[in-house]
């Protein structure tokens, strides 16, 4: 049986920070059938895809700060994108703010399959930024403060024909995520992020953001031998700069698709899971060559 299949990126452009979800599900709607037109059988859209990205901003009132997230998944307002991914039988990855009924925040994503079941969750492990308020900065970065770090592992499922994982955003510049996942077995991983070309403790790299977005995922990808969609929010939003770039990766590294827009933008390629064998039969065969014994100091030790 063949392992191929088209998968698309939905790039976003800039969401305001007054749009609402209805607006923003809308934009993902007429992603989704721009997508499926090109015959792609998953869709991926960026990291907290339902609204502006918030930790931008200091905010105090518990209930401005509960108006970012989402208490249900599905829930009324993406009802819309569910239906229509089981209208066209396809399926998607999608990012949002998670609220659980404990009063849990996490920065969420899920895999939903062309019959709109919720095939897998993961909540971002790794959250950049701080905790506290720091005015100085022209944008602040407060996922430490409005998001505990994920619950979930990375997990690594069975779907669109192989195994599929998820990471988030930051998740992609750390090898540990691309190895856990690589050792799960997973052969595509699907990744949103909002990632800004201005970063203020250390402006003298702006000008490498684009290089280090793609250095992660290629590097990521060509170590494990998997494929990687990799999905921006992208263009001006409320004075950051977030820098697009998005990328469907080879297990070799090559970059085999990638957005030429900062605004809403679709990016597809077919892709054959079975590829995956040239890198892990070969140069990264795990069982061949690993010495985990000799990796104590990745676990042991934090910094
Ligand atoms: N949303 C993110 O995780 N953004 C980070 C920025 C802050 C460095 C990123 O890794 O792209």
């Amino acid at each position: 049986m063949s392992r191929k299949l088209i998968v698309a990126g939905a790039q976003l452009g800039p969401i305001a920070r007054d749009e609402d979800r209805a607006s923003a599900v809308a934009r993902l709607c007429a992603l989704m059938r721009r997508a499926h037109a090109r015959g792609a059988e998953l869709v991926v859209f960026p990291e907290l895809a339902l609204t502006t990205f918030f930790p931008r901003w200091w905010m105090e009132d518990p209930a401005e700060i509960d108006a970012w997230f989402e208490t249900e998944m599905p829930n009324a307002a993406v009802a819309p994108l569910f239906a229509l991914a089981r209208e066209l039988g396809i399926g998607f990855h999608l990012g949002y703010a998670e609220r659980t009924p404990e009063g849990r925040r996490f920065n969420t994503a899920i895999l939903v399959d062309a019959s709109g079941e919720i095939l897998s969750k993961y909540r971002k492990i790794h959250l950049p930024g701080h905790f506290d308020d720091q005015p100085w900065r022209p944008f602040q970065h407060l996922e430490k403060k409005y998001f505990e770090k994920g619950d979930l592992g990375w997990p690594v499922v069975d779907g669109f024909g192989g195994r599929m994982g998820i990471c988030i955003c930051n998740d992609r510049r750390w090898p540990e995520t691309w190895r856990v996942l690589g050792l799960g077995g997973a052969e595509l991983v699907v990744l949103g992020y909002n990632t800004p070309l201005h970063y203020p403790p250390a402006p003298e790299h702006d000008h490498l953001q684009h290089f280090h977005n793609e250095l992660s995922v290629q590097a990521g990808c060509y170590q494990n031998g998997l494929w990687a969609v990799a999905v921006a929010k992208a263009g001006m939003e409320e004075g950051s700069e977030l820098i697009g770039g998005s990328v469907i990766v080879a297990p070799t590294g090559e970059i085999v698709a990638k957005a030429q827009t900062v605004g809403d933008e679709v990016i597809s390629a077919e892709i054959d899971l079975d590829r995956c064998a040239e890198i892990r039969a070969n140069i990264f065969d795990f069982k061949a060559h690993r010495e985990p014994g000799d990796y104590g100091a990745i676990t042991a030790k934090k910094g």
